[in-house]
């Protein structure tokens, strides 16, 4: 019996699953445990074209197929993310081998070709990541290159008067001011531009994808970087502790 409950509790506690360590200001947080769900907010997604779901950096990932005709997204509901020019934050776990000149890993905001635009997106460009604004404005990129088919943290923040910083695995890549910044509402689209354009595909994984209605600090960006590595260890912990107590059980 005492085994019976400390095995329950052992696999009990193993399928505690990492979630945003920076919770202040946290809005929406998509982790791809199989559904589109918004385990942070009321933004609940919708699964558009052929998504699927396979390993990713905690447990599943949202997967989008290399899409000829219209993307594959994840249509986030934009209930409640930050609107007109407020200080915000994006952030994904991307696994990608694709080498096309723009991949839209997601896009806010209501699509429009005119300066002053009012979406915001994360993009690939030939493997390097950007923050931008509108239909070819302001990109404010990255250095490293990502399309390595490896799981990378990608971040942007963006202050109210435009500042924004890009970080790729914890570490600030590029600053720069995206002008007239404005957000008048429109979707949120994961894995793909917001009209899902093929143009725009996105080809791999996104996992854990998060907004914030704050400009995340250095700091925070890299623990939320630093942080994943815990839930491997403390189940390595767990399972070491699990062996343990099993063989205390087995010498009785
Ligand atoms: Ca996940
Ligand atoms: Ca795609």
């Amino acid at each position: 019996m005492k085994k019976l409950i400390f095995c329950s509790t052992f696999l009990f506690l193993s399928s505690f699953l990492w979630a945003a360590p920076i919770t202040s200001g946290l809005i929406s947080e998509w982790q791809a445990e199989g559904n589109a769900t918004d385990s942070a907010g009321g933004n609940n997604g919708t699964l558009l074209g052929g998504v699927s779901f396979g390993p990713g950096i905690v447990d599943q990932a949202f997967f989008f197929g290399n899409n000829t005709s219209i993307a594959d997204a994840v249509n986030g509901g934009s209930g409640s993310l930050p609107l007109g020019n407020s200080a915000r934050t994006y952030a994904a776990w991307v696994n990608t081998t694709g080498t096309g000149a723009t991949q839209a890993v997601f896009a806010h905001g209501v699509l429009s070709a005119t300066p002053g635009a009012n979406d915001h997106l994360l993009i690939f460009s030939n493997g390097i990541v950007g923050m931008g604004n509108g239909q070819g404005h302001g990109v404010i990129a990255g250095t490293t290159r990502v399309d390595d088919g490896e799981w990378h943290l990608i971040v942007g923040t963006v202050e109210s008067n435009g500042a924004t910083a890009v970080y790729v695995d914890g570490a600030l890549e590029g600053t720069g001011t995206i002008t007239n910044p404005n957000t008048s509402g429109g979707s949120f689209m994961i894995g793909s531009s917001l009209n899902r354009d093929p143009g725009n595909d996105f080809f791999g994984g996104i996992d854990q994808m998060m907004v914030y209605n704050r400009a995340l600090s250095a700091s925070e960006v890299a623990l939320t970087f630093n942080s994943v590595i815990i839930p491997e260890a403390s189940s390595f912990f767990l399972a070491s502790l699990g062996f343990a107590v099993l063989l205390l059980f087995r010498k009785k």
